[in-house]
């Protein structure tokens, strides 16, 4: 008698889903960083990463944190880490945002100032922000130009925490201030090379030009200004020019006045001064439209259909 042995391989078959629900593409400039024609590379030579030697493509500047933040808490519902590319773009994945969702776009370099959007913006499944085209496209405009006028960049320079948490260099506080001026002098003293937060301009060492950029950063003090968050129960202001729908918000909130009260189901579409599609909502049976969003103080277009 033959007894037959069969082996089963058992196959584990995991299907590893890639959650990834959005695609932020973004195009964003880094003062220290940049050398001219839209580029952050060296004048050609590659970008920080690739100088460092940490990174054997060219094209690869740094790292930044680019974070999905809800507008009604600032709360962060997702970070997500990339590097950025020479050109100024940069592709991230979320899995966690909803396509449809409105978020404050809020951007992280190592010695860079923080920088969010201007306001929130509308998340689809594959999302373009541009913060080149306009220092509008940054809260507060808190941005610069470039030299060759190709495009506005975040500032650089803040590298140290010191006047404030105190643990020094390469911590940052969101201020430039006469902590990062400190680093910056005692890394100059040294020539500091290699991959080191004082090197602004991203050649690998530390001389003259990063501290011309600190200079300035420092004389001016930069602020990583941030959005407040919408507080409902605080509306207290608003301007209505008559009823064309153009409305000025003042403490992130307005109210909009909607015409003949005896119509329902209308939509409402909101926008800001570059066209861009803010919000698009119903709106109910009432006299005036309590928008339950942050907006920054500014001026908007609101057209009502319906
Ligand atoms: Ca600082
Ligand atoms: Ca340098």
């Amino acid at each position: 008698m033959k007894t037959l042995f069969i082996t089963l391989n058992i196959l584990f078959v995991s299907f590893l889903q890639v959650a990834s629900q959005v695609t932020l593409n973004l195009h964003l400039l880094i003062e220290g960083y940049y050398t001219g024609n839209g580029m952050m590379d060296n004048f050609g030579a590659g970008g920080c990463l690739n100088i460092c030697g940490i990174s054997l493509n060219p094209n690869d500047v740094d790292t930044i944190k680019v974070s999905l933040v809800d507008p009604a808490n600032l709360n962060y519902i997702e970070s997500v880490k990339g590097i950025l590319q020479t050109n100024g773009y940069i592709s991230l994945n979320y899995s966690t945002i909803t396509p449809g969702s409105f978020c404050i776009i809020c951007v992280e370099h190592r010695n860079a100032l923080k920088t969010w959007s201007a306001s929130p913006v509308s998340i689809q499944s594959n999302t373009n922000y541009d913060f080149c085209t306009s220092d509008s496209m940054a809260f507060r405009k808190n941005m610069t130009m470039s030299f060759d006028n190709q495009g506005w960049m975040f500032y650089s320079g803040d590298i140290s925490d010191e006047n404030n948490l105190g643990f020094g260099v390469c911590f940052q506080d969101g201020i430039t201030d006469g902590g990062d001026y400190l680093e910056m002098e005692n890394a100059l003293a040294v020539m500091l090379q290699g991959y080191q937060c004082q090197d602004i301009t991203g050649d690998a060492i530390v001389d003259s030009t990063d501290w011309l950029i600190e200079e300035q950063a420092v004389a001016i003090i930069r602020i990583a200004y941030q959005p407040d968050p919408i507080n409902i129960n605080e509306i207290n202001n608003s301007i209505l020019v008559s009823n064309s729908y153009k409305c000025v918000s003042i403490n992130g909130e307005f109210l909009i006045p909607v015409f003949p009260k005896t119509k329902t189901n209308r939509n409402c579409s909101i926008y800001d001064l570059s066209g861009r599609l803010i919000l698009k909502t119903n709106i109910e049976k009432i006299s005036n439209h309590i928008f339950d969003i942050w907006l920054p103080d500014g001026v908007y277009v609101v057209i009502i259909e319906g």
